[in-house]
Formats: C-alpha cells, structure tokens, sequence
C-alpha cells in the first residue's frame, strides 16, 4: 500500500449549511466529490501529526463507503490514530462525547440527520472540533474557500479497513481502531442522571414507547433503556438502523411520528413516548394523547433541573435559538439566571457552553442539549425526563400544566413551506427586509409591532458576527412572528415562519394551539405575502 495523489476539479456549492454539507446522494456519488470535501477540510486544519481524529456516521446509505474513503485519506494525512464506531455507526452526541473523552483533535460525522436517508435521499459530512462541537463558520466558510480550488486529493491506495471488527488495525502509519459507540456515551449519561431512580420507575410498572425511527438512536435507546435502566424489551421500536431508514422520515414530529402518535392516543397508551432523529440529536417528548412543544420541553427542563444530578448545583445559564419560545426566557428570569439568543443551529452553542455562561441550550426544532457535550443530544433528553418523572412521580401532562399555571403558557407553531422555487422564496425575504425599516409602530389585527428587524448575533465570547439570520417581527403583547430560510434542505427552498403567542391566564391554557395562533399565522401570511409569492395556500408541515 502507498499514499498517491490523485487529480481533481472543483465542485460548484460545498457549501456547509445550518449543520454540515448535505447533499442528494447522488450529487455525493460522482467521483471525488466527498474526496474534494474532506481534501478542503484537511488542507483548512493544522498538520494531523500525532493527532486522534474520530468518525463515524448514522448509518444510512454511503456511510459505509464513505468512512472507508475518509479512512484512506486520514491516514494519507498522516493522523496518529481515527476511533472509528463500530459498523460506522455514531450518533452525533456520541460522537461529540468520544471526542472530548479521548482528547480527538476534532471528528467527521456523515450524516443529513432528520432529512431523509436511501439511494434517492441525502447525504451529508460535517467536522467537529476539539470540544466536541460543530466547526464555527470561520472554520466552515474557509473549507468552502478551499473547496473552490482543489486540483489533486491525497488518499491511500490501501485495502478496506474492516469496520465490523471491534479493535485495532492499522493503515499506511496510523492506528485504526473500531470502537463500541455506545459505551463512552452510556457511561457519561450514568453520570448525568440518577440511573436507581428510573429503574425503580420501570420496576413499578411505569411504560416507555421510544421510536428511533431505524436510525441510529436504536442501539443507544436498547442498550440504555431497556439493558440498564430495565424498560420491558420491545419498549425501543423501530431500533434496527436501516439505511434508508425503513422510509421513515426520521425527523421527529408529530407528522413523520405519527406511529408513535397513534399508540400515544391509544386507550392503553405509555406513560411516555418518545422519539429520535436519523444522527439521534433531536428528540420529542409525548404524554398520554399529549405532544410536548420542544421550545417548552427546554423551559420544563431547566425549571427542574435540580432534581438531576449533573445540574443539582443549578444552571449557570440559558441559550436558546432566536426562533424558539421564549419560555425558557421566563424560567431563567426566574431562576436568576443569564438567556441568551443565538442564531439557528448549534454551533452558536459551543462558545457559550465552553466559557460556562450557558449550562442547557435548546432550540424549536426538537434539539435540547447541555454542557455534557456539545451537540443536541436526544437520548439525553429523554433521560432528563424520565429522571424528572421519577423524582417528582408526577404525569408528562400534569408537569406541563402546572408549568404553564406558574409561568403562563407560550403558544407556539412552526409553518413550513417545503421545496418551493428558490429564486421565489429569496424574492419574498428580500421584500420582507425591504420594508423592516417602516413596519415598526403599524399595527395590524389589533397588535402594534414594536420590533422589526433582521436579526444579527455577536457571540460574547469572541466576538464573531453572524448578520441575516431571519426577519423577526415582535408585537407589543410580546407575539412574534420570525421568518426564515432553512439551511439544511436540499431541494429548492424551504420557508420556516415561526409563530408565538403568549398567555398568562390558566383559564386560557387549553386552546388548540393552532386555533390560538391562527391570527398571527394570517398576519404573516399577509406581510409575507406567501400564497401569491409562493403559490401555496398552505404550509406543508406544521409543528
Ligand atoms: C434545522 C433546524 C435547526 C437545526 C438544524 C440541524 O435547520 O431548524 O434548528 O439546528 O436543522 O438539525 P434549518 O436551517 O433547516 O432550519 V439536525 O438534527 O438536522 O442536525
Ligand atoms: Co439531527
């Protein structure tokens, strides 16, 4: 075997978007294309000499291909060793775990997370840094940079390695070595919880359904649930990682979730249900015929974070996404502690969490997390509930009510216009920018704007500036109204509108929440002007 150095061409949009490059498959079989990427990482970071890299990947299709051609290229870079998880496999918290533990300079995760897996869906890669968190744009925009100019890859022309093998191999001068994905990972969430408690929650009978929708959730969720913590085998479903996921969707919400919906409506429905994503960062909380909206999944957590062990001590801080509730501003208010907004996508967490200003960090779209490592973390919040559940022996329902009594309730609602025509839905933000400076003070439907603008982020810990991060609307009765585009799609468009609406008054608590919403979702539809613009009468998926 022997390092060779192969030419290349560049490749129009490696572009990292919100979470990593994804792409269709198919843009990601052409020959050299994930070469070129990882050719523009290697050449962006500092010499792998003597350094640790980790990888691994939820398991979809080209995961097993593409950890091999990484392999061969991080040894061709000279990397002292590459933890690789078994079969592949690495969900993208365990991932961020294994590379803190093992002090990895950094680690490659393949994954599209909740965007859909096989031959005909997506693909995706994005780098970890040493703290086990997702690279900051100055590091993603320079890969990009990269990228534009790559004419030569260097790689090994070594054989397989096998990935099935737990333990040690080796290729050109480093060490491979398999490891168990789970291991490091359960052995940190032993640490987080207080593990007797909610085994002695399963033993009085208390049911769990978690649905990690064949991604790669299910060996985690087996392992932890049902071999430590005792939950009945067959409480984990769908846990084989298949690699087109079964054709679920694996995007956690009430509509992809709608098997686990079902069974949570059920006359002899669980006591908790719960769900995970295609790389098991995302998580969604069910009660008996009651969803639990992530934004106050976040509040509810950090409201009752001292019965965990990990954060008996208190939260140093809070951290949420611009377009999540403001529910968790509310608790931290009460709590006496710091809230921080930051733009979409986690890695504007990693400062905040590394500097010890933020303990728990959350966003709209099913992501909670915290200092334990620096990724959203699924399993981890599922955990966070069953510890609460066992500590206070109360219902999903029940504690979210009484949490609304205390700090009122926020309605909240996703719209998503999925796959419309780019050039259209750029068109419709840049109206909506266009007329930031002169919506402040109108009024519409009764309520007053009192804030109107394009939201920009100076991170407080090194000042890094993210600008255009989504046109956001606040009424004078605190509503808002934020709009924006996603960044991890891959076909067209995809418009996000976010909807909330706060309400103090118990009396008003059980309101349907998209019949609570609807006026403020009609005073989007007309700003926007989104039928006409978008030629769509209604959002595809609303959550
Ligand atoms: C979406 C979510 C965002 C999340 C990102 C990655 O991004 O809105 O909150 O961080 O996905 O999640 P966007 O740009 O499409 O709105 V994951 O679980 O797909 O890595
Ligand atoms: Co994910």
């Amino acid at each position: 075997m022997s390092i060779v150095s192969r030419s290349s061409q560049p490749f129009e949009g490696q572009k990292p978007g919100t979470s990593g490059l994804r792409k269709k498959v198919s843009v990601f079989l052409q020959p050299n294309y994930l070469e070129n990427f990882v050719q523009a990482l290697f050449d962006t970071l500092p010499d792998a000499q003597g350094k640790t890299l980790v990888v691994g990947g939820d398991g979809r299709f080209h995961n097993r291909d593409a950890i091999q051609t990484i392999l061969r290229m991080a040894a061709a870079h000279g990397y002292r060793r590459v933890l690789v998880g078994h079969g592949g496999i690495l969900s993208t918290p365990a991932a961020s775990c294994v590379i803190r533990k093992h002090r990895a300079e950094g680690g490659i995760i393949l994954s599209a997370s909740h965007n859909p897996g096989g031959p005909d869906g997506d693909f995706g890669i994005k780098y970890n840094i040493e703290s086990g968190g997702p690279a900051p744009e100055k590091i993603t925009d320079a890969v990009f940079t990269r990228s534009q100019a790559i004419t030569r890859y260097r790689t090994s022309d070594a054989a397989p390695i096998d990935i099935d093998r737990l333990g040690m191999q080796r290729l050109e001068q480093t060490d491979i070595e398999v490891i168990d994905p789970v291991a490091d990972y359960a052995a940190l969430m032993r640490e987080c919880f207080d593990f007797d408690a909610i085994r002695r929650l399963f033993a009085s009978g208390f049911r769990i359904r978690c649905d990690t929708m064949h991604a790669v959730g299910g060996p985690y969720a087996k392992a932890i649930l049902e071999g430590e913590l005792g939950a009945p085998p067959g409480s984990v479903v769908n846990a084989v990682p298949l690699e087109d996921f079964g054709g679920l969707h694996p995007d956690p919400n009430p509509a992809n979730a709608d098997d686990l919906m079902r069974h949570m409506a059920g006359p002899d429905a669980p006591d908790l249900g719960a769900a995970t994503d295609g790389d098991a960062d995302r998580n969604m909380i069910v009660g008996r015929g009651f969803a639990i909206a992530p934004s106050d999944s976040l509040a509810l957590l950090a409201a009752h974070a001292r019965l965990v062990p990990r954060y008996r001590a208190g939260l140093a801080g809070i951290a949420r996404s611009m377009p999540t509730s403001t529910a968790a501003d509310r608790v931290a208010d009460a709590l006496g502690v710091a809230c921080y907004e930051t733009p979409t996508g986690w890695k504007f967490f990693g400062n905040l969490l590394d500097a010890g200003k933020a303990t728990l960090c959350g966003e709209e779209s099913y992501g909670t997390g915290s200092d334990h490592v620096r990724e959203k973390d699924g399993l981890w919040a599922i955990l966070f509930w069953l510890n609460i559940l066992a500590a206070t022996g109360a219902s999903v329902e029940s504690l979210m009510r009484e949490h609304w009594a205390r700090f009122g309730r926020n309605y909240y609602s996703r719209h998503d216009y999925e796959g419309v025509d780019s050039t259209a839905a750029d068109r419709l933000m840049a109206a909506l920018r266009a007329r930031l400076p002169t919506l402040s003070g109108q009024v519409f439907d009764g309520r007053r704007i009192v804030l109107a603008d394009d939201f920009a982020y100076t991170d407080p810990v090194d000042g890094s500036r993210a600008e255009r991060q989504g046109v956001r609307l606040v009424f004078d009765d605190g509503a808002r109204i934020v709009f924006r585009l996603s960044g991890t799609g891959t076909e067209g468009a995809t418009l996000r509108v976010y909807l909330e609406q706060y309400e103090a008054d118990p009396q008003r608590h059980d309101i349907a929440t998209q019949t609570a919403l609807a006026p403020l979702a009609g005073i989007a539809g007309q700003l926007a002007q989104i039928a006409s613009q978008l030629r769509r009468d209604r959002p595809t998926v609303v959550t």
